[in-house]
């Protein structure tokens, strides 16, 4: 039986000294059930350092995202208000760093149950995810990105907009004026909206209640980049404005 207490010291321990660890799976395969216990352990631990639940992620909710980590399901992380990044993340408090560009819900009131996310959503956004996984090389199996919370690392968001369509929203990550990454919204689950209520439907499922001023972090469109120190990043969706952040 895998130590849930000793996966979550680990993961916990990675993430304070921003040093890589071997694979989790490696030395102790465990199974998703588990890894999703091992992530909220880590969670509770920084809960009691003080943190609060600021909403969820998806993860690999994009044809290009699976592509390039080579798994194949849809998984989710939480987020904490410790990971808002306001303008500036400091690159050298983590390990290998990357960004994704990601379209941002926010919810306005209590969510009770999938079908009814939508009509709980108060405002749209175009985002950002920086990612930093854990584990060397940022290489894992499915239960290890879910122990290690979905890589989830801190987020941004711009200006929030009514909610409104979200099928096919252009998508452009710049990194020092030159493009980094193009995609549509569409590459999210087809639309952004389904992957919202996919995460109603975990939320629902883990118990975790979705309240106000929650964000729910769509999933990213395109392949994550890496994310240097000193870098100049912003994030444009067509008709939703964008969003800046730099490195230091
Ligand atoms: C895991 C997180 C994937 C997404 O948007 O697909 C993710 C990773 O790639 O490290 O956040």
């Amino acid at each position: 039986m895998a130590d849930i207490a000793k996966l979550a010291d680990a993961l916990d321990a990675a993430v304070r000294d921003a040093r890589a660890i071997p694979k989790l799976t490696e030395r102790d395969p465990f199974d998703v059930a588990t890894a999703y216990l091992v992530q909220r352990e880590v969670i509770d631990r920084r809960k009691a350092r003080g943190e609060r639940l600021a909403g969820v992620k998806m993860g690999f909710t994009s044809r290009a995202k699976m592509v390039q980590m080579g798994v194949d399901d849809v998984i989710w992380g939480l987020l904490t208000d410790a990971m808002v990044v306001e303008s500036t993340v400091d690159a050298s408090a983590l390990i290998h760093p990357r960004i994704e560009p990601e379209i941002a819900f926010l919810i306005g009131r209590e969510v009770r149950s999938p079908a009814d996310a939508g009509a709980a959503v108060a405002g749209v956004a175009v985002g950002f995810e920086v990612l930093d996984s854990r584990y060397e090389d940022f290489k894992f199996t499915l239960p290890d990105v879910i122990a290690d919370n979905a890589s989830a690392a801190g987020f941004g968001f711009g200006s929030w907009h009514p909610p409104r369509d979200l099928a096919n929203v252009g998508l452009i990550m710049e990194i020092d004026g030159r493009v980094a990454q193009t995609g549509s919204s569409a590459a999210i689950l087809g639309d952004p909206w389904r992957s919202l209520r996919a995460a109603a439907r975990l939320a629902q499922e883990a118990g975790i209640a979705l309240e106000p001023g929650h964000v729910v972090l769509a999933g990213a469109a395109t392949a994550a980049v890496p994310l240097p120190a000193g870098a100049h990043v912003r994030v444009t969706g067509a008709g939703l404005g964008s969003v800046e952040v730099t490195t230091r």
